[in-house]
């Protein structure tokens, strides 16, 4: 079912009821208007041989009738919808120490959970039934981040950063977009809400924490050196080794994630191939140079992500 019609948190229920209640109310009036033009130009439409109808002018009790009934109609709106408003929007018990720091990047979104002292990118992973704060920053330009089944849509604004409480009721897999528009690949900008019970969501706590793993072989060692070597580690973290960039995505768990470069991949080795041997072609403009790699360097480095787990 499209998303908005199906509200997963005590948040995004107000602002469906709200948005049935006006859709209903609109398609009642809708009706009501139509009606009674068709119905007038049938039941007084000029039959041969009459002459002019009486003329009226004017109805005090008709007047009264149509300003008092879209006045109330108004006023229930704004009642119900300064009601969705405070419930989908419930002031942060401490924004001073939040769960997740959402930080927009053209064009991705990276994920910090300061609490476990990890980043991921892309991929929000957060525990059913529980209040998680999460405060939303950029790295550029306005992003807007929603989630549709979660909560409202919040702005990520340069030196103001947004406050959002998010409270999934059900574990699922809840789909998210940037939604102010941030430059060419601002359709790419997606991502996804992983909501597991709280012991999965513990244990893939503890999975991130973890520095990665080192690679095994000789073609994934291969693929490590060349990280080093060619200017990938400037531009992206994996812990326990010097790569230490924050340009791009933290790639220290790759593997753990389904997809990659803002939705727009699969995670499968093949994909991750045609990613490294020209990002440009794949996702133009983005910020991943193409890094001119030859077939059996790209190889190598597939083999290194791919031990990232
Ligand atoms: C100039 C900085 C820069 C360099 C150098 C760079 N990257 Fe990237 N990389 C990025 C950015 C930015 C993205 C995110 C692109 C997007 O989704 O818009 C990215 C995305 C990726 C992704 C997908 C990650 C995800 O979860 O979406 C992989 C894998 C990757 N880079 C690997 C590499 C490798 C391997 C090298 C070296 C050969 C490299 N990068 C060099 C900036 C860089
Ligand atoms: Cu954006």
């Amino acid at each position: 079912m499209t998303p908005v019609f199906n509200p997963s948190s005590p948040q995004a229920a107000p602002i469906f009821t709200l948005f049935v209640f006006v859709l209903l109310s609109c398609i009642v009036i809708l009706a009501l208007v139509a009606g009674l033009v068709v119905y007038a130009c049938f039941r007084y439409r000029r039959r041969s041989g009459e002459g002019d109808p009486p003329q009226r002018f004017g109805s005090q009790k008709l007047e009264i009738a149509w300003t008092v009934a879209p006045f109330l109609l108004l006023v229930a709106i704004f009642i119900f919808t300064a009601r969705a408003m405070s419930n989908s929007d419930p002031t942060p018990a401490d924004a001073s120490s939040p769960d997740i720091v959402i930080v927009g990047h053209q064009w991705w979104w990276e994920a910090q959970y300061p609490k476990g002292g990890f980043r991921t990118a892309n991929e929000i992973h957060l525990p059913a039934g529980r209040d998680m704060g999460v405060l939303i920053k950029t790295n550029d330009v306005i992003h807007d981040f929603w989630v549709p089944q979660l909560a409202r849509k919040v702005d990520a604004i340069p030196g103001y950063p947004n406050y959002l409480l998010l409270h999934p009721d059900r574990p699922g897999v809840y789909l998210g977009a940037c939604s102010e528009f941030c430059g060419e690949e601002h359709a790419w900008m997606r991502f996804r809400v992983l909501v597991t019970s709280q012991s999965e969501f513990e244990t893939w706590e503890r999975q991130q924490v973890q520095i990665a793993s080192a690679p095994s072989e000789l073609l994934s060692n291969e693929g490590a050196r060349l990280f080093q070597e060619k200017a990938c580690m400037k531009c992206h973290t994996i812990s326990g080794t010097e790569a230490k960039g924050e340009v791009g995505p933290d790639l220290t768990h790759f593997l753990s994630r389904h997809k990659f470069a803002g939705e727009l991949l699969d995670n499968t080795p093949e994909n991750v191939a045609r990613w490294l041997k020209n990002p440009q072609q794949i996702k133009p403009g983005c910020h991943m140079p193409n890094m001119q790699l030859t077939d059996d360097q790209v190889k190598s480095l597939t083999a290194y992500l791919d031990g990232l787990q």
